[in-house]
């Protein structure tokens, strides 16, 4: 059976100050494509669909648009929900969809009852775990802890409890949204640290075939059975580097896995340069990156007039701009934005204490009372949205 596992399409997300609009239309385009032309048998969305629990309303109609082709197609696709979509909005009208062969899988309650598929070597067990907030979903789930680890860990129990009693040679795949540890993260995913611990080992997806993972923004390979096929568009300049792609997957009769990277649609390149601004605009081997979307650092020791004026005439396409003086008083000068740039909220809130207190940081009991309000916030976000 062949697969087309794609996640993270942050629908409605733009970049900078670019609508991306467009190129996500592009980027489902080529995926319909792909699904007809390599003749695809299911299509697997490993969440983050959108890239807000409410989405603006171009979002919406591009959603809409890619499930009525999806059908059209007559090829399945299971779809679950991330830590940026809302669950409950997303999973509107599922049931009535279902009779079209799309599948939104958005509640915990339903991990251990999988989308049943079949080829010429029998049946293929497909279960979409959306993604799971532990404190929001640790009851339903039976849980022994509020963490990652647990709670996915008794998600995947009802799948292993499900695939026990089916005939003998079922297949399995698993869809699922979370930081398995190894993977690699970007700029452009939040948080979803939980108690100080944001990630799960993958020995958590023991037993199933193949898993269909979202989150990390960077496509990667942790086993030949457990990968991130990454999100189709760069979100962030952190991910300049990554080649876009999603994972067709052929599933053996015997439940053998070969994947092939399709690469997604460029709309633009990415490019972060640095330097002074002088050689940025002199330098003929930039040449090259006069077309791409460009994060220019300048490391003049002064602040140059009009940097954004002059760097526009040659890359008309500079959406950002940062000042990183070489030799001089860096960390005064450095922006707010740079120094929070890969720092986890404990990290500031820490900083935070010490900088207020002349100095003393926080011990252990402060430490841990920080971290339970940071994770008391996110699940009061959650929460309000199942409320409302
Ligand atoms: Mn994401």
């Amino acid at each position: 059976m062949r697969f087309l596992h794609t996640s993270d399409w942050h629908l409605g997300r733009s970049f900078h100050r670019v609508n991306l609009l467009a190129a996500q239309r592009a980027f489902l385009d080529h995926l319909v494509e792909t699904v007809r032309v390599r003749e695809v048998d299911a299509v697997l969305v490993a969440g983050d669909v959108y890239d807000r629990a409410v989405p603006p309303l171009a979002a919406v109609e591009l959603f809409d648009d890619a499930l009525h082709r999806l059908a059209e197609l007559g090829v399945p696709t299971v779809m679950i929900s991330g830590n940026h979509d809302s669950a409950r909005r997303l999973g509107v009208g599922a049931g009535l969809m279902r009779q079209a062969g799309i599948h939104l899988r958005t509640d915990p309650a339903g991990c251990g009852t999988p989308v049943l598929l079949a080829d010429a070597h029998g049946p293929v067990a497909c279960y979409g775990l959306p993604y799971l907030e532990p404190a929001m979903v640790r009851d339903t789930l039976g849980a022994p802890r509020a963490d990652h680890a647990a709670v996915l860990g008794a998600a995947m129990d009802a799948v292993r409890a499900d695939l026990a009693d089916r005939p003998a040679g079922t297949r399995s795949v698993v869809l699922a949204h979370a930081f398995v540890t190894g993977g690699t993260a970007s700029d452009s995913e939040r948080d979803i640290t939980v108690g100080g611990v944001a990630s799960v080992p993958a020995s958590v997806f023991d037993g199933v075939d193949y898993v269909a993972l979202g989150h990390l923004h960077g496509c990667q390979t942790l086993t030949e059975r457990v990968r991130y096929s990454g999100s189709p568009l760069a979100y962030s300049f952190s991910e300049a580097a990554h080649r876009k792609s999603s994972w067709l997957i052929d599933l053996g009769a015997d439940g053998t896995v070969e994947a092939e990277r399709i690469d997604c649609p460029v709309p633009r390149p990415l490019a972060r340069l640095r330097g002074p601004l002088q050689r940025l605009l002199d330098d003929p081997e930039l040449a090259r990156h006069e077309d791409s979307w460009v994060e220019a650092t300048l490391t003049d020791g002064v602040r140059p007039a009009e940097p954004m004026a002059r760097l526009t005439k040659r890359f008309p396409h500079v959406l950002s701009l940062v000042f990183d003086p070489e030799g001089g008083p860096a960390r005064s000068s450095a922006s707010y934005a740079q120094r929070l740039r890969g720092r986890s909220d404990q990290e500031i809130a820490e900083d935070f204490v010490a900088h207020v207190r002349s100095g003393r940081g926080a011990d252990d009991a402060e430490r841990a009372e920080l971290r339970s309000a940071i994770d008391e916030v996110r699940t009061a976000d959650t929460a309000e949205e199942v409320a409302r």
